[in-house]
């Protein structure tokens, strides 16, 4: 083997991967294990649950929630899938398909809610129907199905794959603007709530790029495409310009999110606490809300009686726009 193969900090074997920001590289045995501590010390930091509690797990078929599942499901924790259908065309076929066969070939229970055939729309048609950005009806619908399918289900909390990269991003946009309230809410975990259940992101500590090279190594086959909606939205753009700081100073992206946690969020935890106040609940399906009618049900009834609108409409709209 040539002299200059980088080696694993741990074993000393050929490295498959290097992390500048712990400035050292890695074998597929110990970057696994890397991921695994960085999880367990998440959860542990932040109390997220315990072994007894039973977790709804929100899959989209993509790398990091598929990822969070496995590490979950490896460290003894009781957790099930919940896959939501947006019909977002090809995109939504190819993530369903993914994340089915990793539920099927792990013999892993999986709870499958399709925005079409179960309350008849789906994002493409909200979208044109609300006048909005995609994103704003698919986030609404999936905090609504998602919060609704584990107070259903009994569940103790539900868990996103969401990583460090994500919450950088969104911390990046907040600050931008000074968003006090969101960044008083932005927390690796919100605990359960005026009906809302508990809410943890696990993968906090982990970019990308190690979620990514988990999936290699553990043999998960993901939907690899971005959602075909995403592009040009300002959250990939912040990523691109902390990537390029990142780059420049190796860690700076970890440094920023979490010792905004640790120094920031204290600091404006009463403005969470005024965030969830005076909720009652929705006269028509029961989920807590701040109005008669909640916006989940007022998105049914804008979306499911517009004609159905093929994605690509919405992404020439979005392209010539
Ligand atoms: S799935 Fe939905 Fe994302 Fe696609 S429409 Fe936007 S929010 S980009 S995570
Ligand atoms: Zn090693
Ligand atoms: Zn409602």
């Amino acid at each position: 083997m040539p002299a200059n193969v980088s080696r694993c900090r741990v074993c000393k074997e050929p490295a498959v991967i290097d992390l500048p920001r712990h400035n050292a590289h890695f074998c597929g045995e110990h970057l696994v294990q890397l991921c695994n501590r960085q999880m367990a010390k998440a959860i542990e930091d932040w109390e997220m649950f315990t072994p007894q509690d039973r977790l709804l797990v929100a899959v989209s078929g993509g790398k990091d929630s598929l990822a969070v599942w496995d590490m979950l499901v490896a460290a003894g924790y009781q957790a099930d899938g919940l896959y939501l259908g947006l019909g977002i065309g090809e995109y939504s076929d190819d993530s369903g398909g993914y994340v089915r066969r990793f539920a099927d070939e792990r013999g892993l229970k999986l709870i499958t809610v399709d925005l079409r055939a179960d309350y008849g729309y789906d994002v493409p048609t909200a979208a044109v129907a609300t006048k909005r950005v995609p994103c704003s009806a698919c986030g609404l619908s999936k905090r609504h199905l998602f919060d609704r399918a584990a107070v259903d289900g009994g569940y103790d909390a539900v868990v996103t794959g969401h990583n460090l990269d994500d919450e950088a991003a969104v911390l990046f946009g907040n600050t931008l603007r000074w968003e006090i309230d969101y960044l008083g809410r932005q927390l690796p975990v919100l605990p359960a709530a005026n009906g809302f259940p508990r809410k943890c992101k696990p993968l906090v500590r982990l970019t990308e790029r190690e979620t990514a090279a988990y999936c290699l190594i553990r043999g998960i086959d993901y939907v690899v495409e971005e959602c075909p909606m995403a592009a040009g939205n300002r959250h990939l753009a912040y990523k691109e310009a902390l990537n390029s700081i990142e780059q420049q100073s190796p860690g700076a992206k970890a440094a920023f999110y979490l010792n905004f946690l640790t120094k920031m969020s204290p600091l404006l935890a009463g403005s969470t606490a005024a965030a969830r106040g005076d909720v009652g609940t929705c006269g028509r399906c029961g989920a807590p809300t701040t109005g008669d009618v909640c916006a989940f049900c007022r998105l049914i009834e804008k979306s499911s009686t517009h004609e159905a609108v093929p994605v690509e409409f919405v992404l020439d709209k979005r392209i010539r726009r």
